[in-house]
């Protein structure tokens, strides 16, 4: 089967939107690390709606930081891939064009530093998940312990974490005297600006006082909240798409139809005219990204642990059972909603019921697995600061106190049947071992509750999340987890 690519654009513009622009005499302006499926269905899409409307400087230039499997992906395509939109009526596809070309950082870090020092390139972005930030959750400061934070301290021109690409490449415009670029955090951390903006200045500091001080001076973070739900792509994906498009698309991402972005407007360079594709330019993004963190990815955790351990791969199939749909409702509307300040003239109500349909969209296969990796580093900005506003107004807990011991079950590494779960976290072996330790419910809770750089002090101590947590995890050890949901929302 022949390849997308330049050269069959033509057979694929029969089923799907192409770009309507001459990509050669596009110039980039943005480059972006860790070009997972997100970005290519999300700001990517952005910024090719503005492509198509005329812009010329904002292709994207995407690095991987790690691997060189979209580099693969999209090479041979000519940076071509597919956007499967799926959603309740039926399917849309769109042949994206806004990838120039795609670098590897281990591949040639000089070549990706080069490429961000270019006076053309006014913004960085990034989507490299929590742990990319390679900060402690608990206090947000930068994890001097952090392996690749010390490599790239001695090696600055061979960086490995996306903070040491930034500050390198920083550091290279200083010295040349072009201005800064702007760093645009796109992950699912609350503030992600400033946290991002707080471990750059924490490295800059190590490595250079001056540069701080250049970056203090030069440089902005702007606050995003980005949302759409992405699925990482399979094979069946792609041979299902094949048979429609005619060609093979290895570079292919599947999306919902939904899609937000609202990004706070506070760039110290150019920036494409997003607005003009349905972002979000405001003053002021937090109250969109605690209400997004807290209630869809908050909920989709809660779904994710409880779900898997009760059997269920995918989400779709977790809201197709009435007792987990039930729970999802009842902990936005008793346990989370009351934590959050809606945005002027938002619908929360509307925005709750909208969410849960998204969540049940049969047409994507979102697996439980994959929302289930990374706990430590999602749970506070996902549960525990919804949990220490509920304490501190008085409100339920109880349903937080469920997903905690959903996640603590999860993380003890075997499931309701007795088969072993491939638990993806950076401290999932710290969690196996305290859970291995301990030979009660509640030794386990109290053990896991203590990991500080996820809890901090206050709420690891705390009796009543301790208690309540010990519960639930005693009925859902003894019962299963429907069992014990279906008891309690009764
Ligand atoms: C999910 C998110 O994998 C996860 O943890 O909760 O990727 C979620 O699908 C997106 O944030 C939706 O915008």
């Amino acid at each position: 089967m022949q390849r997308l690519n330049n050269q069959t654009l033509a057979t694929a513009a029969q089923v799907a939107s192409t770009p309507s622009y001459d990509r050669a005499s596009a110039q980039a302006g943005i480059v972006h690390l860790g070009i997972g499926a997100f970005h290519r269905a999300h700001q990517a899409w952005y910024t090719e709606a503005l492509l198509n409307k005329g812009a010329t400087d904002w292709q994207i230039i995407g690095a991987s930081l790690r691997s060189p499997t979209v580099k693969n992906q999209l090479a041979a395509q000519d940076g071509l891939y597919t956007i499967v939109e799926r959603g309740a009526d039926g399917e849309k596809f769109q042949v994206m064009g806004a990838v120039k070309e795609v670098l590897v950082g281990p591949e040639s870090p000089a070549a990706l530093l080069s490429v961000m020092a270019d006076a053309q390139i006014k913004i960085v972005s990034l989507t490299v998940t929590e742990k990319g930030y390679c900060h402690d959750p608990a206090s947000g400061n930068l994890n001097l312990n952090n392996p690749d934070i010390q490599h790239d301290l001695v090696n600055p021109e061979a960086p490995k974490s996306a903070i040491g690409y930034i500050v390198a490449a920083l550091d290279a415009r200083r010295r040349a005297g072009i201005d800064s670029f702007t760093v645009l955090s796109c992950d699912n951390l609350p503030n992600n600006g400033e946290v991002l903006e707080k471990v750059v200045l924490q490295y800059a500091e190590k490595a250079s006082a001056e540069l701080a001080v250049w970056i203090r001076a030069n440089t902005t973070f702007p606050c995003t909240m980005i949302d759409r739900i992405v699925p990482a792509t399979t094979d069946a994906d792609r041979q299902e798409l094949e048979g429609k498009l005619g060609l093979r698309d290895e570079g292919m991402v599947l999306a919902e139809p939904f899609s937000q972005w609202v990004i706070e407007d506070k760039f110290c360079s150019a920036r494409p005219a997003w607005e003009d594709a349905g972002a979000l330019l405001v003053d002021d993004v937090h109250a969109y990204e605690i209400m997004k963190l807290r209630l869809l990815n908050g909920s989709h955790s809660l779904l994710a642990y409880c779900g898997y351990l009760a059997g269920f791969d995918y989400v779709s199939e977790v809201m197709r059972e009435p007792v987990l749909a039930k729970l999802c409702q009842t902990f936005m509307d008793r346990e989370v909603s009351q934590t959050l300040s809606v945005p002027t003239g938002f619908d929360m109500e509307h925005y709750k019921v909208e969410l849960r349909e998204r969540f049940a969209n049969p047409g994507l296969k979102h697996r439980t697995w994959q929302i289930a990796m990374d706990g430590s580093q999602k749970i506070p900005q996902r549960w525990l600061q919804t949990l220490q506003a509920q304490l501190d107004g008085e409100g339920n807990i109880d349903l937080l106190c469920l997903a905690l011991a959903a996640w603590i079950r999860y993380v003890s590494g075997v499931d309701e049947k007795g088969d072993v779960i491939d638990v993806q976290d950076p401290l999932a072996a710290d969690l196996k071992a305290l859970c291995d330790a301990s030979n009660t419910p509640e030794e386990t809770v109290r053990a896991v509750l203590n990991m500080q750089e996820v809890f901090g002090a206050a709420l690891g101590g705390n009796a009543q999340v301790l208690a309540a947590t010990t519960e639930w995890l005693t009925r859902i050890n003894e019962q299963g987890v429907l069992a014990a949901v279906k008891a309690e929302l009764a």
